[in-house]
């Protein structure tokens, strides 16, 4: 099967590092398509980048109505244009932040999440809300760690995600840490080793929603609000993007 991967932002390193967390976890047969919108901001760190991000998912997916991958993961933590994409595509489309959610709920009584900017926690805070998670999230943490600089991601950077996951564990009372960032996906299994307790990474768990629902030939429900977009003009730099 062909499971397309959208990067959110604009960044190419990181692109191509979300790829590499897909592909590692992906089942033999399964082809990572990897992209990422064709506008847009580098990083997304709050709700302007965000809205600019939600328009690259929708660009990205009406691309791919072309072709209709089996399956779709949205790889950042905001899950930018989810419901869009999932207008747009038949397949399953999963959001990182939702798939992490759900796993962390599955593996624990209660999970805390470590994100990048302290300013996009309330954003992380809402999804919890929105996807009904707030029993089982007991915190989300900031580090003021930029998007960009998980690109090379220095030792004193992965030393400095440990120290704020065991202190999110030992404030929240919690058992797991939900990685809040696409950008954290290669340091899962390091920190998963070091810190005794599961440490989601939603990508690869993404990955594995979306292989599960197509091999069970399930799809986006096509009744309803994800039916897809009434045939539309679109003006502008989205001229080509219409319905
Ligand atoms: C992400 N931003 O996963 C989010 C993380 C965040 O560019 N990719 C980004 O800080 O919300």
């Amino acid at each position: 099967m062909k499971l397309l991967v959208i990067n959110p932002n604009t960044s190419a390193v990181m692109t191509g590092a979300i790829a590499q967390a897909a592909r590692a976890v992906a089942s033999p047969g399964t082809e990572i398509v990897a992209v990422q919108p064709g506008f847009g901001p580098q990083s997304i760190e709050g709700p302007h980048e965000e809205a600019w991000a939600a328009a690259g998912v929708a660009e990205q997916a009406r691309l791919a109505s072309e072709w209709q991958p089996a399956a779709t993961v949205v790889a950042c933590f905001g899950d930018p244009g989810l419901e869009a994409a999932r207008e747009a595509l038949d397949g399953p489309v999963i959001g990182i932040a939702e798939a992490a959610f759900q796993a962390a709920s599955l593996l624990s009584s209660g999970f805390s999440v470590v994100t990048t900017m302290t300013r996009t926690c309330i954003m992380a805070e809402r999804l919890v809300q929105r996807y009904g998670f707030e029993h089982q999230c007991r915190g989300v943490h900031g580090t003021d760690i930029a998007v960009l600089s998980l690109e090379d991601c220095p030792p004193q950077t992965v030393a400095q995600i440990e120290a704020a996951a065991r202190e999110a564990l030992a404030r929240d009372r919690s058992s797991a840490i939900v990685l809040g960032c696409a950008g954290m996906a290669p340091l899962c299994r390091q920190l998963t080793r070091t810190l005794g307790v599961p440490v989601i990474d939603g990508v690869a768990v993404a990955v594995k929603w979306g292989e599960a629902l197509a091999a069970l030939g399930l799809a986006t429900s096509k009744h309803g609000d994800y039916a897809r977009p009434l045939p539309k003009t679109y003006t502008g730099f989205a001229q080509k993007l219409g319905w």
